[in-house]
């Protein structure tokens, strides 16, 4: 896995997943367009060498693919990363000399975890202190039309926790104010906002742009509070991630960024943040947020600046959402084990909508579970749950609308009720509060009030075979170009869905 992002934009470049464009291109508006293209197109990811009004080149889509989030995790799929995770969360008393064994290595794996001080880092190559300090020398983007100003839209943000000096790092977009402020935009229910509301007074704030992948992945990782997302970083990289103290901050910092923000934010002093075009396909309206006084830049030489661009989804956030539904598979199991599998579309914006399948062993089983979905950490946000039984994938859209059609009767098997709402979502009728969804399209039994539920159309296994095995006598053998589900007649003209 890459150490930091120069290693990371190395692996791009080696595997044809970056391309630079060496034409001025202006961050405002103008980036977003050509991203937003090549986000949709499945294109790569895109170094600007030359962004308008800055010295620094701008790194935007390194996540945009399904392979590139592999590659950033050295996985050959997503799932193999929860399924490290999985062999932790699940991990049981060992029996006998070679569990014992591997369990300790587990352990182990856990302890090399923790960040690692060391006494410089390249992230301090070059540091400039209180006037010195300019963002605007930076490729900050306005990405959309409506925006307030330049947002830096990818930034790890760090803080400790007043009352236990617990570290967080969460991702939260930043609306530039001037040369040394931005606004922080903390929503309601995150850890970063939490220290805040604990301090009184000052509270120190770190922001770290331009990491390796997986640290930067880990700053938008929902964990729960006490658990440090450097040292989640470190055990999903198997190696520590080295921090080096800050220069005018006791908060260290990861030494390999690019860029690194010092400063802090004072307990009342608010701003008007936004409006800001957002993964929720809408303009964010201005509310009050903390305003962060930077105290320091420090940087590596040539520093690259990192940027997503967020809005009507699919964008580039999609992939980064689609690691954490795959990653946290086997912690929601841990939880509600009867859940088989999951998907929050992208479609979604991740919060509108969860569809869950399940082994269903009781009544009233798909109402358990979408319960513990509303009360399970961010899930509870979720506005929507479909639940579906185990047979049925959830990825699979189609298939999910035909078991909402035809396994539900509405008045017994929907159920509305109330939670809290996504702090950005615009159509609830009051803010934080929303009304709850759930559709429970799994096959019912008499004692959930069902007359005889009918046997579901299955070819036997005996035909199937068979069928499989005369296949090339038919003349309507499967085309190789074409793909699964394409036939070929031998006349030659290709059928395909
Ligand atoms: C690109 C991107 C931008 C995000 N922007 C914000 C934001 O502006 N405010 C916010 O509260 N969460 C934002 N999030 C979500 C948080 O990063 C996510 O909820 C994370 O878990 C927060 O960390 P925490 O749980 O330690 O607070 C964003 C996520 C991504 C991927
Ligand atoms: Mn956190």
């Amino acid at each position: 896995m890459p150490a930091d992002l120069r290693e990371w934009v190395s692996v791009l470049e080696a595997e044809g997943e970056l391309a630079r464009v060496g034409a001025e291109v202006d961050p405002h508006l103008e980036v977003t367009e050509i991203v937003d293209r090549t986000v949709k197109a499945g294109g790569p990811a895109l170094l600007f060498e030359r962004p308008k009004g800055s010295e620094h080149a701008l790194l935007v889509n390194q996540f945009g693919t399904e392979r590139r989030m592999c590659l950033a995790f050295g996985v050959e799929q997503l799932d193999d990363v929860a399924a490290r995770l999985a062999t932790v969360l699940e991990m049981q008393p060992p029996e006998g000399l070679v569990e014992k064994v591997r369990g300790l290595r587990q352990l182990k794996s856990i302890a090399d975890s923790r960040p690692r001080t060391v006494r410089s880092g390249a992230c301090q190559e070059i540091v400039l202190r209180g006037d010195e300090v300019d963002l605007a020398t930076l490729p900050i983007q306005t990405c959309w039309p409506g925006d307030a100003a330049p947002f830096i839209t990818l930034p790890a943000v760090i803080t400790r926790d007043p009352r236990d000096g617990t570290r967080n790092v969460g991702m939260y977009r930043m609306q530039v104010l001037g040369p040394r402020a931005t606004a922080m935009h903390w929503q309601l229910h995150k850890d970063g906002r939490a220290d805040y509301l604990f301090s009184d007074g000052r509270m120190e704030v770190a922001v770290a742009l331009g990491l390796d992948p997986v640290t930067a992945y880990s700053a938008s990782a929902p964990l729960p509070k006490h658990i440090d997302e450097l040292m989640f970083a470190g055990f999903l990289r198997g190696a520590p991630i080295d921090v080096v103290k800050g220069v005018t901050v006791e908060l260290e910092v990861p030494a390999a960024a690019e860029i690194v923000l010092e400063g802090y934010v004072e307990q009342g002093e608010t701003v008007e943040e936004g409006p800001f075009g957002d993964h929720t396909g809408f303009y964010t309206a201005a509310e009050p947020f903390p305003v962060f006084h930077v105290t320091a830049l420090t940087m590596r030489r040539g520093a690259i600046y990192p940027s997503i661009v967020v809005g009507k989804p699919p964008q580039e956030d999609a992939w980064l959402g689609k690691a954490t539904e795959r990653i946290f598979l086997p912690a929601l199991r841990t939880s509600v084990p009867e859940i088989v599998d999951y998907d929050l579309p992208v479609s979604g914006a991740f919060h509108n909508c969860a569809i869950v399948s399940i082994r269903k062993a009781f009544p009233g089983h798909a109402a358990k579970v979408m319960h513990a979905i509303w009360g399970l950490g961010m899930l509870s946000l979720t506005k929507t749950v479909i639940v579906v039984d185990a047979h049925v994938d959830p990825h699979d859209y189609a298939q999910v609308a035909f078991y909402v059609g035809a396994n539900v009767d509405p008045a017994r098997d929907v159920i509305l009720t109330e939670g809290p709402a996504d702090h950005l979502d615009h159509a609830t009728v009051r803010q934080f509060l929303s009304g709850k969804l759930g559709i429970d399209a799994t096959a019912k039994s008499p004692a959930e009030g069902a007359r005889e539920w009918p046997p579901e159309i299955e070819m036997s296994e005996e035909i199937q075979a068979l069928v499989d095995r005369r296949w090339a006598e038919y003349g309507l053998a499967t085309d190789p170009v074409a793909g699964n589900g394409a036939i070929r007649h031998s006349s030659g003209r290709l059928f395909r869905r």
